[in-house]
């Protein structure tokens, strides 16, 4: 059943909001406290088939942290088809004081290591500077179902982490099925240590963290209460073909791709996307609140040079090479592989840089870490079968040089013993998005996504939400919320207002029901990607898309000087 979004507000404001505003009230409240004693003696009292426990110890309270017991663990040890050892291993760190919170924090990249469960492990921007534990939250981390650090496969090099696609047990895990496994275990653990369950639940996480969210809300809507989704890349098989087709397209500009662009040349697209769109939300403040408006306003082409290449254009390369990026992947008909992508000022940014064309880092060799972390991914993990590739950065650029976008994309629907990548990796109805029992529960999802990401496209993130809205009557906004991050390049940085606690939005709405309508953000003092003339202290407003945050006069650096509005 799809609610209509006056028979949703209806609910939401009046049964609903009494029931969840008085149910916080009753049981967020009179929590049992845990003590050293208590976690040192936990071990004996679970009773966890299939769980392979690894150690319990008590931390006290250090770094900003409050005390709290860490478990550590492996779920369904097994031997996969490529004849390696697997289990989901995992760590969940309890407070003392435990706020009746769980929350299921989801890691980034290809996982396969157990990061600490702190609680803002992918987006530490997005916590406020308070992450969930020094909150209150039980906390749980994974590996996603495999070991991506195992020394034995150090001779692959770069593909080191990405082997588990071998086998497609590990596929599943990463997909979807560690947090299936590993949600009732932490639910057991967590009633087993404070003698009762979690009074609400909440996951979370970036980037590959972000997709884990938008599966979850699927495939778990009725484990979690709220769920926090940023730059979701919840189609994350079709954005790794966009890797494929960006090294092709930058090849256009240079035959080497790492040189097809001059760190100048993109802060002159950025430059010129500014003069055509940053007054469209009513400031001239470097940043383009009216995306949608600017995409129409802005064309790239008229950057191209008239004659010798100077510092104020673009070769005829450069320009092929940015609109065929910016169009997104297609095959040989023409049919659209995964999505188109906006401009913004953001595209100037190091990390839009790092991940499309150039990472000064080690390992990665000055390779653009979509070369090597991505086609990697995109080899072992998302086409059935794997395809295997040289653990090198130059064997990895040279699978996505010969890349073949008729033969080789649809590889990602490739199906064996009926699950592929696409329908092990994405939501089940990524295409047309209900979110049926998420509504049904009374849960939550807040999305966001930086406008100038260059790894996921925020207009995909943006079609998903307007189906979805499509299909809740017009208006989703009752159980999901979309707010898109003008100038932040891949989860956090670029030029941009990249700092706010969406976890604070997210709990207010699932226990108080005060919905966000909009949510401050604030730029990070020392981020040196700041332009010269803004404040260090500079706020502003996202709204939920469509609205746009429009200036409606006074101090240019304060948030309080604009409203959401419709664009
Ligand atoms: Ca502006």
């Amino acid at each position: 059943m799809v609610l209509n979004p006056e028979e949703s507000h209806d609910m939401t404001t009046s049964g609903l909001a009494w029931l969840a505003s008085a149910s916080a009230f009753v049981l967020l409240s009179g929590l049992p406290a845990a003590s050293a004693a208590d976690c040192e003696g936990l071990g004996p009292r679970l009773n966890l088939p299939g769980v392979h426990v690894l150690s319990i110890e008590h931390q006290t309270a250090t770094n900003g942290l409050p005390g709290h017991c860490i478990l550590k663990a492996e779920a369904n040890r097994r031997v996969g088809i490529d004849g390696k050892s697997y289990s989901i291993g995992f760590e969940m760190r309890l407070p003392d004081d435990w706020s009746g919170r769980f929350l299921l924090q989801e890691n980034g990249g290809s996982e396969g290591e157990v990061v600490a469960a702190i609680g803002d492990a992918s987006q530490p921007n997005a916590y406020g500077g308070q992450p969930a534990l020094a909150r209150g939250f039980v906390v749980l981390s994974s590996n996603g179902g495999h070991d991506g650090a195992d020394p034995a496969n150090a001779e692959a090099g770069l593909v080191a982490g990405v082997l588990f696609g071998l086998d497609p047990q590990a596929r599943l895990d990463y997909g979807y099925n560690a947090d299936a496994v590993l949600t009732p275990i932490a639910k057991s653990i967590i009633a087993t240590y404070y003698g009762r369950k979690p009074d609400r639940s909440y996951l979370a996480g970036c980037s590959n963290g972000g997709r884990h969210a938008m599966v979850s809300a699927v495939r778990l809507a009725s484990e979690f209460d709220g769920i926090l989704a940023g730059a979701p890349g919840f189609n994350l098989p079709k954005a790794a073909i966009q890797h494929a087709w960006d090294i092709q397209s930058l090849r256009l500009a240079d035959p080497d791709s790492r040189k097809s662009f001059a760190p100048e040349d993109l802060a002159l697209v950025a430059g010129r996307v500014l003069d055509a769109c940053d007054g469209l939300d009513g400031a001239r403040d470097g940043m383009v609140g009216n995306l949608r408006a600017c995409q129409k306003a802005f064309d790239i082409r008229e950057l191209l040079c008239t004659g010798e290449k100077t510092a104020s254009c673009l070769t005829s390369g450069q320009v092929e090479a940015l609109s065929r990026m910016f169009a997104g992947p297609s095959d040989g008909s023409g049919k659209a592989l995964y999505s188109d992508w906006s401009f913004d000022p953001g595209i100037a940014g190091a990390d839009w840089r790092f991940w499309k064309i150039q990472s000064p880092i080690p390992p990665w060799d000055n390779y653009p870490l979509i070369a090597t972390m991505g086609a990697g991914a995109l080899s072992y993990v998302f086409t059935t079968p794997p395809t295997k590739t040289a653990g090198t950065p130059a064997a990895l650029v040279d699978y996505l040089v010969n890349f073949d976008f008729d033969r080789d994309a649809p590889k990602i629907w490739t199906e064996d013993n009926g699950a592929s990548a696409m329908s092990v990796m994405t939501p089940p109805d990524a295409a047309d998005p209900e979110l049926v029992e998420l509504q049904a529960h009374g849960g939550k999802l807040i999305v966001y996504h930086g406008q100038a990401d260059g790894v996921f496209s925020v207009n995909d993130t943006i079609r998903w939400y307007e189906k979805l809205a499509e299909n809740s009557g017009g208006d989703a906004s009752a159980f999901a919320r979309l707010f898109t991050v003008p100038g932040m390049n891949h989860c956090s940085s670029g030029p941009a207002a990249d700092q706010f606690d969406m976890l604070t939005a997210l709990t207010e709405w699932v226990e108080k029901d005060k919905a966000p309508d909009r949510i401050l953000a604030q730029v990070k003092a020392d981020n040196k990607e700041l332009p010269a003339d803004w404040s260090k202290q500079r706020t502003r407003l996202l709204c939920i898309w469509p609205k746009i945050a429009r200036y409606k006069g006074g101090d240019l650096e304060r948030a309080d000087s604009f409203a959401c509005e419709a664009p």
